[in-house]
């Protein structure tokens, strides 16, 4: 065996740790280069161990000693090894003390302890808090912790930590500290500490029960201006989970903190979030409507995780969709409850599912592919993955498909019941929602188990002699790496039947007594018939209504049903469904033609009809109407190919955008100025909807990329009040010819310099843009405001252009994929987690012409190569080239 290969860590080798840490006491002396900290920490045996050895882990840590029970420990009394330390005891209570020595201005993985822009803070899901001290840095071990801060009063007169602030004062010595305590015992990836130069926006508040609450939003000086936002947030929050869930704030403080330097979106500490600033940061000036809403989204999220993830913990990291996909669900209702109308709520769905099938549905056809409940892994941070996450809430999604809102209600108030202040597992949650509602939810169970999408093919018998229509649903999963064999999954089907003129027929399922317009269909089996009874005439079939289950449905819908549905579903996702449907067939017989030489491409004027009838149908929300004018992306088309080809691809996206452009562009410069949304800017989903429909307009009026439409673009930028509507113009031209097209460019760097989250859009958008070939990012990549070390400013670069940019990265030369390995290996020096990330670019390699598959193949290998690869990235490359 070689050496370097990483161990891999199986689900079914868990055993409970040999100790419980019951409290923690940490001192902190707070310097750049060499921080000091002091934890005592008193464990008690547990009782159902035979293991003869504490454990506790340990990295990039100096190690300046351990006291047992009071009493140095020699070397001799210890091991120590590959971040392992063991102490052999059987006694049954003990108190440890261990001090370590830490570099948090070296730190530029961004876990545990590190310092951005000159202020301190942490970051330990899921294994960060061993880069603070040794500990048995595991989601089951749950200690109450009290933490003293110490640090200069100039350079950190700010001290935050979890919990409630007991104490605080001078040290005279030009030092202060403060001392934190948390009455709620917590897992250490729940620690954090944040030191430094921060402001802050507060408000008290009060809760359901009437006691108070105080909230702070903390951030850089300079950005009070940019907290508004995030704070009325954090109480619709906290407001709506007492309402839903019946699930209120358990501190006397809530913080929130923004930092520029993250690894991902934000942390759950308890009482203590940390935040990319991406997720706080919000005025007209600076941030989009899409930003709004993703702000809202992430703070509800961190906030609804202090009781799904906090309160009930995940036992071991193998459960961490029981936190993460439940907490997506509950931050997805969230989002959709704010918005309020049914029309909203649909949008909302379509942009869910639409990131489920960009994102996690290639993952789950890929090397990568793992169950929403792993059996292993190498490195975890590679497992916060699109499938814990999005898939994980679509299984909990499930459960309310399945039992209802009330029942589902039951389940989490059952599971609660249970397992407040416990670390637990999957099985645990499923056990709630089943015993809540006296339902047998056996088979559910895989979902957890087994990955890869399952596929249904629905076929339809109409009986006009019988008057009854039948319904045959089958079932199967691909093979995912590891798991040849699936069986059948408990799949939710949610549908209706339309009449001939478009309304939903009553339904009378067979053997059941209720009569309703949308039934949910069982589908256990490997495959099932369902009969619907006293059907006057035969329907069109809504079917996977609100995408009921997260599978790939199939059924041989003509054209014609399909813009049947387009026009009448009263499903508004299946509207929106049938018209990417539509216009998913004519981009693959596009791209087919397209990859033919001399081929020329023409399109029919159908799909064009039923388009315009949508973008005019006022009775339908502007926001509805901007997501259904939107063509399937380049990512999708791809995976629903056996041979990528992104260059056919994309050419055959865009002579369609370009043709219904010319098709429909009276329409467009209609819906352009009816879609104008006068006066203050507002976030609010109405205004923002009529923003996205105008900018929708402008960007097919762009495709045309004549002199009237560079007009309109060049306008709407100077004119812009609001980074929405000033992005989308700077977008049409930067995929233009247009004249003042550099000049634009510039103009908005200028304007923009000093916001760093703006300068990430900069980047992001040239690096989308269609002209901009390796060649233009490497010079973009030696601007001033640069820099790999940033994770916000790599991904808008790097990752806009190798995972945004699909045609010009898979350029036939390979060297898209050269520049990959690059940036790959130079960023996993600095930070494995980001490297990590970049290294899933190539994922779906084997799913490329051979030409471009031999150099795919031989820049993974160059990265698989590399001396002093981080587990993280040796794990993803090695499962890329198995
Ligand atoms: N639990 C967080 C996600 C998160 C995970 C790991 C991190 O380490 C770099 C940071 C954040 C969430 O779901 O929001
Ligand atoms: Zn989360």
């Amino acid at each position: 065996m070689r050496t370097d290969t990483p161990p891999t860590i199986y689900r079914k080798d868990y055993t409970p740790p040999s100790y419980w840490v019951r409290t923690v006491e940490m001192g902190f002396d707070l310097e750049p280069s060499a921080t000091r900290v002091a934890t005592r920490m008193t464990l008690e045996r547990n009782q159902t161990s035979n293991d003869k050895v504490l454990t506790l882990y340990g990295e990039e840590l100096q190690l300046v000693q351990i006291r047992l029970n009071g009493k140095v420990l020699g070397t001799k009394a210890y091991q120590l090894k590959d971040g392992v330390l063991r102490i052999p005891t059987t006694a049954e209570q003990i108190t440890l003390d261990i001090e370590t020595l830490l570099q948090p201005d070296r730190n530029t993985s961004l876990m545990g302890l590190y310092v951005s822009n000159g202020n301190f803070f942490t970051q330990c899901e899921a294994e960060g808090f061993r880069k603070i001290t040794y500990f048995p840095d595991r989601p089951d071990v749950m200690a109450t912790y009290k933490v003293m801060l110490r640090g200069d009063k100039k350079k950190y007169p700010v001290l935050l930590s979890n919990g409630n602030l007991i104490e605080q004062g001078d040290l005279g010595d030009g030092r202060h500290y403060a001392l934190w305590e948390d009455p709620f015992k917590k897992p250490s990836y729940l620690f954090a500490l944040v030191a430094g130069q921060l402001v802050c926006q507060e408000e008290t508040i009060k809760l359901k029960s009437g006691r108070e609450a105080l909230l702070q939003v903390w951030v850089e000086e300079g950005n009070l201006d940019k907290t508004q936002h995030a704070m009325d947030s954090l109480i619709n929050s906290i407001r709506w989970d007492e309402e839903r869930f019946g699930l209120e704030l358990d501190l006397d403080r809530f913080m929130i903190v923004a930092v520029g330097d993250f690894n991902m979106g934000a942390m759950e500490n308890k009482g203590l979030n940390i935040f990319n600033t991406k997720f706080v940061l919000a005025n007209p000036r600076i941030a989009t409507d899409v930003d709004y809403g993703n702000i809202e989204a992430v703070v509800g999220h961190e906030y609804f995780h202090n009781w799904t993830g906090n309160r009930v913990t995940c036992r071991d990291w193998f459960q961490l969709s029981l936190k993460e996909g439940l907490t997506v669900f509950r931050d997805q209702e969230f989002s959709a409850d704010m918005i309020g109308t049914d029309s909203g709520r649909a949008v909302k769905r379509i942009d869910d599912v639409r990131v489920l099938r960009q994102a996690q549905f290639p993952e789950d056809a890929g090397p990568m592919a793992h169950p929403v409940r792993p059996d292993s892994f190498v490195e975890i941070s590679n497992f916060y993955t699109v499938t814990i996450y999005e898939k994980g809430a679509e299984v909990v999604r499930m459960y309310q498909t399945l039992l209802g809102r009330d029942g589902f209600r039951k389940g989490m108030d059952l599971y609660f019941e249970r397992h407040d202040g416990q670390a637990v597992e999957c099985d645990d949650f499923r056990a709630a929602m089943s015993d809540a509602n006296g339902r047998d939810l056996t088979q559910f169970e895989r979902w957890y188990s087994q990955a890869g999408t399952p596929r249904v093919v629905a076929t339809t018998v109409y009986d006009a002699v019988h008057k009854t229509y039948a319904i045959t649903l089958k079932q199967s999963c691909p093979a995912t790496p590891g798991q040849k064999n699936k069986l059948p999954f408990h799949i939710p089907v949610a549908v209706g039947l339309l009449d001939s003129n478009g309304n939903d027929m009553q339904l009378h399922l067979r053997g059941f007594p209720q009569v309703q317009s949308t039934v949910v269909l069982e589908l256990m089996e490997e495959q099932q018939t369902f009969v619907f009874e006293d059907v006057s005439e035969e329907p069109v079939p809504s079917l996977l209504r609100d995408f009921s289950a997260p599978v790939n449905l199939e059924y041989d819908y003509s054209d014609a049903d399909l813009a049947f549905l387009m026009a009448h579903d009263s499903d508004a996702f299946n509207r929106w469904e049938a018209g990417q449907r539509l216009a998913a067939r004519r981009l693959l017989a596009l791209t087919a033609t397209a990859q033919q030489s001399g081929a020329v491409l023409t399109t029919d004027p159908a799909l064009s009809e039923s388009l315009r009838l949508t973008l005019n149908d006022a009775a339908l929300d502007p926001a509805f109407r901007e997501i259904a004018l939107n063509l399937p992306s380049e990512t999708v088309i791809a995976e629903q190919m056996d041979v990528i080809n992104p260059q056919a691809i994309h050419q055959a996206r865009r002579f369609l955008r370009q043709s219904l452009a010319q098709a429909l562009r009276a329409d467009f410069i209609e819906a352009y100025k009816a879609n104008q949304t006068p006066g203050d800017y507002s976030p609010d989903a109405a205004s923002a909807g009529k923003r996205a429909l105008k900018n929708l307009a402008l960007s097919y009026i762009s495709e045309l990329d004549d002199a009237a439409a560079h007009v309109m673009a060049q306008t709407q930028c100077d004119g812009a009040d609001n980074m929405t509507d000033r992005v989308a113009a700077l977008g049409a031209l930067a995929n233009s010819t247009a004249p003042g097209k550099e000049a634009a460019l510039a103009q908005f760097y200028q304007d923009f310099e000093a916001e760093p989250l703006v300068v990430d859009k900069w980047f992001s958008l040239q690096a989308m843009a269609r002209t901009t070939d390796v060649a233009a990012v490497r010079k973009l990549m030696q601007h001033p405001a640069f820099s790999l070390k940033n994770p916000n400013r790599a991904r808008s670069l790097i990752f806009s252009f190798c995972n945004g940019n699909p045609s010009q990265f898979h350029a036939s030369d390979g060297s898209g994929y050269a520049f990959w390995a690059e940036q790959v290996i130079a960023l996993d020096a600095i930070n494995p987690q980001v490297a990590a990330r970049l290294a899933r670019s190539l994922d779906r390699w084997r799913k490329y012409a051979p030409s471009l598959q031999s150099k795919m193949q031989a820049a993974l290998k160059r990265v698989a190569q590399t001396a002093k690869l981080s587990k993280d990235t040796k794990e993803v490359v090695g499962k890329s080239l198995a």
